[in-house]
C-alpha cells in the first residue's frame, strides 16, 4: 500500500470557527491488490482543530498501528473494522484504510459502491457550505453566486460575533431558500439564550454549536430553541448516534464516514436512523473527487432526506485530482463505475503529491 500526502490549493480561503484553510492537505491511500487496486481518502485536516485527528497523525497511525494489523490476512472490507478495533479512536485513519480495501474489493467484483449499498437513486441534492467572511455584503454576494449556480441548500458557518446578523441578511435576501447554520463547537451553554435569536429565520437546522463532548448541553439547547439541532462532531459511531437521539441532543444526524470510522459504519447509522425516523444528511470534509464520489453514493440511500455538503469539485478546487464531480441544477450524479467510481488522473496526482511512502504487506 502507498500513502500519499497531497496539497491542493482552494479556489478561495475557507474560514470556519476553527480556522482558515487555503489548501487541502489530503492523505490518499492506494492499495495494490491481486485483482484490482483501491483508493481511500483520509478526511483528517492538517491540524487537529475540527477533531482530535490530523493528517500526519493519521498517517503515523495507519503506518505503525493499522496497516500491520491487516497484513498477511488479506481481509475483506467487512472484516477491517473488527481487525482494527483493538486500536482506540483514530476513526478517520481507520475509515481511510477500510475505504481503500472496499474500493479494491468492489473493483475486483466490477460492482459500484451504490449497487453494493443497494441504493436506487441516480442523483442526489447538492448543498454548499459557505465560510465566514469579512463582511455581510461579501457573504450575501457569495450566497447569491452559489444560488445562481443552482445549489439546493446553503449552509452558513457561524461563530460568536458572526451569527444572527449575517443569517438575518441572507434570509432577507433569499426568503425561500433552504438555509442552515454550523457552529463547529464554537459556542457553550451560556449562549443558549443568544442562539434562540436564530429561531425567527426558519432554518433547517443548527449544527453542532457546542463541544463534541457536550451532548447533554445540546439536549438542553434542543429543549430551549425552535430550530432543530443536528450533531456533527459528537457523532463518532452508531452507538453515539443512538445515544444522542435518545437523550434528545439532536433530531437530525450529520453522517461523515471518516468521523464514524468508515462507510460501513456510516451505512449502519443511516439504517438505524431510517428505522427511528431520524433524518440524516451527508457531511463533507473538503474531499477530493475520491471521497466526494463515495459520499454521493452513500447519500443515495433513502434516509438521506436533506441535501448534503456534497458540492461540485469546483466549489473548492480549480483542478481536482479525479474527473471532477459536477453539480448541475442543484444535483450531483451517483457514480456508476466500479468501486467508489473515481480514480486519480495520473499526471494531476503527481502534480499535487508532496510525498509518498510504500508500506509492504
Ligand atoms: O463542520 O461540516 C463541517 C469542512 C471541514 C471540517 C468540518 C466541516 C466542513 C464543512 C465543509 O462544513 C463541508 C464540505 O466539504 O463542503
Ligand atoms: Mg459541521
Amino acid at each position: 500500500m502507498e500513502l500519499r500526502w497531497l496539497s491542493l490549493p482552494l479556489v478561495a480561503p475557507f474560514r470556519t470557527s476553527f480556522g482558515i484553510q487555503t489548501h487541502r492537505e489530503a492523505l490518499l491511500l492506494h492499495v495494490v491488490g491481486d485483482e484490482a487496486d483501491g483508493w481511500g481518502e483520509c478526511v483528517a485536516l492538517a491540524e487537529p482543530v475540527y477533531s482530535a485527528e490530523h493528517t500526519d497523525g493519521a498517517a503515523h497511525v495507519i503506518e505503525h498501528h493499522l496497516f500491520p494489523r491487516l497484513t498477511g490476512r488479506d481481509p475483506s472490507a467487512a472484516d477491517v473494522a473488527a481487525l482494527l478495533r483493538p486500536v482506540r479512536g483514530h476513526r478517520m485513519a481507520k475509515a481511510a484504510l477500510e475505504m481503500a480495501v472496499l474500493d479494491a474489493e468492489l473493483r475486483a467484483a466490477d460492482t459500484s459502491f451504490a449497487d453494493y449499498l443497494g441504493a436506487s437513486r441516480s442523483e442526489v441534492a447538492s448543498g454548499v457550505s459557505v465560510g465566514i467572511m469579512d463582511s455581510i455584503d461579501e457573504l450575501v454576494t457569495a450566497v447569491a453566486a452559489y444560488l445562481d449556480q443552482g445549489y439546493a441548500r446553503i449552509k452558513l458557518k457561524i461563530e460568536p460575533g458572526w451569527d444572527v446578523e449575517p443569517v438575518r441578511a441572507v434570509r432577507a435576501a433569499f426568503p425561500d431558500q433552504p438555509l442552515q447554520v454550523d457552529g463547529n463547537a464554537a459556542y457553550g451553554r451560556e449562549h443558549i439564550a443568544h442562539l434562540r435569536g436564530l429561531d425567527e429565520f426558519g432554518l433547517l437546522l443548527l449544527e453542532q454549536p457546542f463541544d463534541e463532548e457536550d451532548v447533554v448541553g445540546h439536549a438542553e439547547l434542543a429543549r430551549s430553541v425552535a430550530t432543530p439541532i443536528c450533531l456533527d462532531e459528537s457523532i463518532t459511531s452508531l452507538q453515539t448516534a443512538l445515544d444522542a437521539v435518545e437523550l434528545g441532543a439532536c433530531s437530525i444526524v450529520n453522517i461523515k464516514p471518516g468521523r464514524v470510522g468508515g462507510y460501513l459504519e456510516a451505512r449502519r447509522i443511516h439504517d438505524a436512523c431510517l428505522e427511528a425516523g431520524v433524518p440524516v444528511w451527508c457531511g463533507g470534509m473538503l474531499e477530493t473527487g475520491i471521497g466526494r464520489a463515495a459520499n454521493i453514493a452513500l447519500a443515495s440511500l433513502p434516509g438521506f432526506t436533506l441535501p448534503g455538503d456534497i458540492s461540485g469539485s469546483d466549489r473548492f478546487y480549480a483542478v481536482d485530482i479525479t474527473e471532477p464531480v459536477e453539480m448541475v441544477g442543484g444535483r450531483v450524479s451517483v457514480p456508476a463505475g466500479p468501486g467508489f467510481g473515481r480514480s486519480p488522473v495520473p499526471g494531476t496526482l503527481e502534480r499535487f503529491t508532496r510525498r509518498s511512502i510504500w508500506l509492504r504487506a
